[in-house]
């Protein structure tokens, strides 16, 4: 039986890869896991019975047999776990990309998820214009320090590990700030990670789901 994801059944992106399935397909595809999905709409997603998956109400999740996990740190670092390709073996370097990992999602992500709330949720509170130069400040600390610790590697430690994979995602959520372009070397890393086979078919897949919504509408 082949591992089952959860995404949405009509991403807001609109197909562009930014939903966090697209991490987890990613990882699939890297190691070369089939895998279905079962999409499900907004909805869906806060009834009880997705909750037992994933208690926020969230996409993604994760099903294989009697193992449900949700997080996608979590969901790829078991992918990567299971199957050769997206973590090293020896054990200094296997640490050092779940230490990347780590990184990606607490120190990296952090500060981009206080841009998306600013420019949506917070979009019309009289105080969001003073506030967006600072949050794109911190945003601009990390990059600057992510950038200085790159310089001119092609992935973060050695290999492309699943730490990269993480990366990449978390990187491209700036993709509309133009925050990115600031540091070239980021933004060659980005598509460099969406230049690989696998990312491309992770993306395509996710698309295809938003075509065929689309068309069906
Ligand atoms: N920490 C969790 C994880 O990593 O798995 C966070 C999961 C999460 O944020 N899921 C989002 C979700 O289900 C989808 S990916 N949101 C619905 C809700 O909370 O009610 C985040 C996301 C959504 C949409 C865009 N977009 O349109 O560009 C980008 C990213």
């Amino acid at each position: 039986m082949l591992p089952i994801i959860t995404a949405f059944e009509r991403s807001p992106d609109r197909g562009k890869g930014q939903a966090r399935d697209m991490r987890v397909r990613w990882a699939f595809e890297e190691v070369g896991q089939p895998y279905d999905v079962r999409l499900v709409s907004f909805e869906e997603m806060k009834q009880p019975a997705h909750r037992a998956l994933q208690p926020f109400g969230q996409i993604p999740t994760y099903e294989e047999g009697s193992l449900v996990l949700f997080e996608t740190g979590a969901i790829v670092f078991h992918i990567a776990e299971r199957h050769a390709g997206l973590l090293p073996q020896e054990p200094n370097a296997r640490a050092r990309a779940i230490g990347w990992m780590f990184c990606a999602l607490n120190t990296v992500e952090a500060p981009i998820l206080e841009l998306q709330v600013a420019k949506f949720a917070e979009a019309n509170e009289r105080w969001t214009e003073a506030r967006l130069p600072l949050v794109k400040d911190r945003i601009r600390d990390r990059l600057g320090q992510l950038s200085a610790r790159l310089g001119d590697a092609e992935w973060l430690d050695g290999g492309f590990s699943a730490g990269d994979l993480l990366m990449v995602t978390v990187l491209r959520r700036l993709n509309i700030s133009g925050l990115l372009d600031e540091y070239p070397n980021l933004a060659a890393y980005v598509a460099r990670g969406e230049a690989r086979p696998a990312f491309r078919r992770a993306f395509d897949a996710q698309l295809a789901v938003f075509t065929a919504a689309s068309a069906g509408r």
